[in-house]
């Protein structure tokens, strides 16, 4: 029994260090589900090391009209089967986060890679790219963060196109509107309203005259 229990508590124990592994935290922020050993499926070794800075702050959305929070850059572009080391930095005073989604589930839970600053500092995090061709969103998730630029997009292999919205990459995928938008139809309506008035003028001038 006391053997039983004793291998539980080793079972109980290895789980728990096996959970710390993919997360730290403190005070600071939080890295979950990083990945700097296990090889994505179709992966034989490592075939590089990377290693990149990320700023975020209000300070990068200065480039951008309309939005508030940025990135210092949008694109990122890896090969497969690559060790990235992300060096993330928060400028700012408020919480940001730098999350990759998509990633296989396998070596990441819900498919996310998440590195957040609580306010301004820095913090290292490492996942490995699948063997694949695919472009991965990254944002922040904090609430409205995204929609004011916090978004930016990981190619892997050459990724597969431009996801929408990343400032300075893509146009927006539902455009704003706005209630003096001059748009084509609009533009003719207000033409054929005209012509109208003109021609009722000249109608009236006409049996005026007669
Ligand atoms: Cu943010």
């Amino acid at each position: 029994m006391i053997k039983r229990s004793g291998l539980l508590l080793i079972a109980l124990l290895s789980l728990a260090t096996a959970s710390q592994a993919s997360m730290r935290m403190g005070d600071w922020g939080m890295v979950m589900n990083e990945n700097s050993q296990q090889l994505p499926q179709g992966c034989d070794s490592i075939a590089s090391e990377q290693s990149i800075t990320v700023k975020a702050g209000r300070e990068y959305a200065k480039a951008f009209p309309g939005t508030i929070f940025g990135y210092d850059q949008h694109t990122f572009s890896f090969p497969r089967c690559t060790r990235v080391t992300v060096n993330f930095i928060n400028e700012d005073q408020i919480r940001h986060q730098f999350m990759i989604h998509g990633l296989p589930t396998y070596l990441h839970p819900q498919g996310m890679f998440h590195m957040e600053l609580y306010g301004e500092g820095e913090v290292q995090g490492t996942f490995i790219t699948p063997n694949t061709e695919e472009t991965y969103l990254a944002h922040c998730d904090v609430a409205q963060h995204m929609e004011k630029g916090m978004k930016a997009q990981v190619k892997v292999g050459g990724g597969n196109g431009d996801l929408p919205s990343i400032p300075g990459v893509s146009g927006q995928l539902n455009k704003d509107r706005y209630p003096l938008d001059l748009g084509v139809q609009n533009m003719l309506l207000i033409s054929l309203l005209f012509l109208l008035g003109f021609a009722g003028c000249l109608f009236l001038y006409r049996r005026n005259k007669k």
